[in-house]
């Protein structure tokens, strides 16, 4: 929504109704018992083909040309070209490397072969899905060189985004009768912050107490400001707070709370009273929040949080029960027990799960008869 010009507040409204957001399913028999929402659009809702609409239009602005050359049909999107090149070409602008997808690169020749192009029809349109297809190496390694050997088979380290990638995981083990924990394609990096307030990423200035942050027993995702530094901390520790006014400069700018909140009761304050929580960019205006503070005090920096190797957030898979815990400190590195994830150290070895990004092509030609078939 903020690539597309929308306006903070309205953003800010979207985010509050999926914050916290629980469901239930009504059927024949009864209702469910409530369960939370964290991932997708709600069932139901009037804001989704808005928020659907946004979303698709920010991710394909990068192969999107003018029609009949690209088409979108819901989810699915059909890339047109005169030759094959312009098509790979705007496929390796939308984050898909060609040369990794073995469905893609083997099935084009065979398009070719099996079915003549008319050469005076101008267009080859491509109808893609994707699936992933995985694979289980029982070979240990530590979690980078597992990554780089499935870089180098595959297209990386296990990523699982859906129901459907599960079951499909989870077949694969069955097949190699496999019920232990593997190493899947999701990290942490300890010093990935971002700035709340734009949602703009923490720059290479920082301020981090002696020994910088250390996300102690895996749940430090919010950060204070101390007169020796910064530290992450727990999000529920009761901790006064500084807000800031835009509108506002100097030492006006800036207002001390000195009211003991949780991290989310803070930002709420801020933004409901000021414009948010303060934040500390450059060396001036943390040395003055550091003069106006006297012990922890909430910013409005928070950690980035677990990732999949596809730089999309860490999701849909839920943690072990007491994971992510950073037990032995540095556990930046992700795997899966029972089809449920825990943090673990990068130098560990243990067995892995790779994937293939499949995709599933549809070829329609322009012409008359016939329209269209499935590969
Ligand atoms: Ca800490
Ligand atoms: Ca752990």
């Amino acid at each position: 929504m903020r690539k597309s010009g929308v306006l903070e507040k309205y953003v800010r409204v979207v985010q509050d109704m999926y914050e916290d957001s629980v469901m239930a399913v009504k059927c024949a028999v009864g209702t469910t018992d409530w369960f939370r929402v964290k991932v997708g659009l709600h069932q139901g809702s009037a804001l989704n083909p808005f928020l659907f609409a946004v979303v698709m239009d920010r991710l394909t602005d990068e192969v999107r040309q003018e029609s009949p050359w690209t088409m979108m049909f819901a989810d699915d999107i059909v890339i047109c070209g005169e030759r094959r090149k312009p098509v790979e070409k705007s496929l390796s602008l939308n984050g898909v490397n060609k040369t990794k997808v073995s469905g893609f690169r083997h099935l084009l020749p065979f398009v070719d072969e099996k079915y003549t192009l008319n050469k005076n029809k101008r267009a080859v349109p491509l109808v893609l899905s994707v699936t992933r297809k995985y694979y289980l190496i029982q070979d240990e390694r530590n979690w980078t060189d597992a990554r780089s050997y499935c870089q180098s088979t595959h297209t990386d380290l296990a990523v699982i985004k859906s129901h459907e990638d599960m079951i499909q995981l989870q077949n694969e083990a069955d097949s190699q009768q496999f019920s232990s924990y593997a190493w899947i394609g999701m990290y942490m990096n300890m010093y990935g912050f971002h700035w709340t307030y734009g949602d703009e990423p923490l720059g290479s200035l920082m301020f981090w107490e002696d020994g910088g942050p250390n996300n102690r027993w895996g749940d430090q995702n919010c950060v204070v400001i101390t007169p020796w530094g910064w530290n992450d901390l727990e999000c529920y520790e009761y901790r006064p707070y500084i807000c800031f006014d835009e509108t506002k400069t100097g030492s006006d700018r800036y207002i001390y709370v000195d009211d003991s909140v949780e991290w989310p009761d803070a930002q709420t304050y801020c933004r409901q009273h000021y414009t948010d929580l303060a934040s500390a960019k450059d060396e001036n205006e943390n040395s003055l929040l550091q003069s106006i503070i006297s012990g922890r005090t909430w910013i409005d920096l928070i950690r980035d949080g677990w990732k999949w190797v596809d730089q999309t957030n860490f999701s849909y898979v839920t943690w072990i029960s007491g994971e992510p815990n950073n037990y032995w400190e540095n556990e930046n590195c992700g795997y899966l027990e029972m089809g449920e994830a825990g943090d673990s150290q990068c130098s560990d070895i243990m067995p892995f799960f790779c994937y293939s990004g499949m995709f599933h092509l549809t070829y329609i030609t322009l012409s008359q008869t016939p329209t269209a078939f499935t590969i």
